[in-house]
């Protein structure tokens, strides 16, 4: 096992992780920007090194610092949370140059999964539903024209390079095509420097399933159920559930194991992420996989009652899983909300500032995951998220009850949060009912 871990992030998940090491007997190093030396994961840890200014490019980017950091205090390995340099292949490279454990998958696998338009060939072969599209790269805007006539319309436009909607367009006719297709390709070249680009037929309205799967160094694969993270703002994900209220056993089982399945074909280690779109007549197909932990891991926890970061930990040193596929039971239910320093009624604007006056719900099944404090002052160069929220009922309608109840108990003062919203989101009818899909916010919300 790893004598010390270096954290390569900040804010909640740099807690949490520096949580579970110290469960673990694993000493911590935290890493922290100019903007960040008051920060609670930088006093939590067992030390702390500056790493540069406060742009994210000159310090949680800053690969050469994290390095040097590591090595100056002997750590053997390193977390990088989310985002950051999470999926870097080239970061996970040079881990490796300097004897440095990446807790995460390896360098090729990141690379293998971050081409979708690749990624998608991957999942075909291994005979994993993914929507109907095109096959090949596409570079040309004509030959991409006459793919979308055989596909058929609506198509979505894809950069290979994507996520997150970024270079992503809805062509519903022919004549609309082009615009988009060279739009969507411009905007892919500016932010990926890649103008590779891909075609699928939309999918309308779908809801947003993603499945929890651990994979170790020796080649065993499990999944630890789904997650409903339908309810999303501009790619921005908002309320996250385990289980889906859309899932049956059945389903749960088949997409389980074609998750699995998907995972092997990627030759994938460590803890990831494979992504579906479920249509209105409960057809799934594969999207994307994240090669990396996820914001929303804790409802999976809750309903699992596993630690995902310690199962990153332990597969990263080398450990066999200790559970078989029947081992893993779901039980209850889990909602996380994410609480946001920004303010719903100004377009969901952030709102950095200082936290004068702080009050977190707790009590039974109730779980805070966040590293802000009375007095803290949200700096504003990073993520607008300074909570997570998350409540764990025995079946879906205790968990909504639990968690209005939780959100009706959040002080947050001296800045705007979307606590009410959210309060707005778990109160709404189709919610309650569990008919939700990727067009929610703007449904009922606008926008
Ligand atoms: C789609 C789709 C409909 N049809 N692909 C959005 C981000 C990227 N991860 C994939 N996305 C979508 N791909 C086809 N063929 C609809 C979306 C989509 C979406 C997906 C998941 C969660 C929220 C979303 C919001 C808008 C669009």
């Amino acid at each position: 096992m790893f004598r010390k871990i270096l954290i390569a992030n900040r804010g909640e998940i740099a807690v949490r992780i520096i949580r579970a090491c110290r469960e673990m007997g694993i000493a911590t190093v935290a890493v922290y920007s100019e903007a960040d030396k008051d920060s609670l994961h930088a006093m939590l840890a067992d030390e702390a090194i500056c790493i540069g200014p406060a742009s994210s490019a000159d310090s949680y980017l800053n690969m050469e610092s994290l390095l040097s950091a590591t090595v100056a205090t002997k750590a053997d390995a390193i977390h990088p949370g989310f985002g950051f340099l999470s999926e870097n292949s080239k970061f996970v490279t040079l881990c490796e140059k300097c004897h440095i454990k990446f807790i995460g998958p390896p360098a090729e696998v990141i690379d293998r999964m971050g081409n979708k338009s690749a990624a998608r060939n991957t999942m075909i072969e291994a005979g994993v539903p993914v929507v109907p599209g095109s096959k090949e790269p596409i570079y040309d805007v004509a030959v991409g024209r006459e793919i979308a006539e055989k596909i058929g319309y609506p198509v979505m436009i894809k950069a290979a390079s994507g996520g997150g909607g970024k270079g992503m367009r809805i062509a519903h006719c022919p004549e609309e095509f082009d615009n988009h297709f060279l739009n969507a390709q411009r905007e892919s070249i500016n932010s990926f420097s890649d103008d590779t680009m891909y075609l699928e037929r939309y999918v309308e309205s779908p809801r947003h399933i993603e499945f929890q799967i651990l994979a170790d160094e020796h080649g065993n694969v499990i999944h630890l159920g789904e997650r409903d993270c339908s309810i999303q703002r501009r790619h921005q994900k908002l309320v996250e559930e385990s289980p889906s209220a859309a899932i049956s056993p059945e389903l749960r089982k088949e997409m389980g194991e074609t998750a699995v399945r998907a995972a092997k074909a990627a030759g994938y280690v460590n803890a990831g992420t494979i992504e579906f779109l479920l249509d209105k007549n409960n057809n799934y197909y594969f999207i994307e996989m994240n090669t990396r932990i996820q914001v929303e891991h804790g409802v999976t926890e809750l309903v699992t009652g596993m630690d995902l970061i310690k199962e990153q930990i332990k597969i990263a040193a080398g450990e066999p899983l200790e559970w078989k596929q029947e081992d893993i039971v779901i039980q209850g239910h889990a909602i996380e909300c994410r609480i946001n320093a920004e303010n719903p009624s100004k377009n969901f604007m952030p709102c950095p500032g200082q936290i004068t006056n702080l009050h977190f719900p707790g009590g039974n099944g109730v779980r805070i995951d966040s590293a802000i404090y009375s007095g803290y002052q949200i700096p504003p160069y990073y993520d607008s998220m300074i909570a997570k929220l998350m409540v764990y009922d025995k079946d879906r309608e205790g968990a909504i009850q639990k968690m209005l109840s939780a959100l009706g108990e959040v002080v947050v003062e001296g800045v705007d949060t979307n606590v009410e919203f959210q309060f707005e989101i778990l109160e709404n009818k189709a919610f309650q009912k569990g008919d939700v899909n990727t067009d929610f916010i703007e449904t009922y919300f606008g926008n």
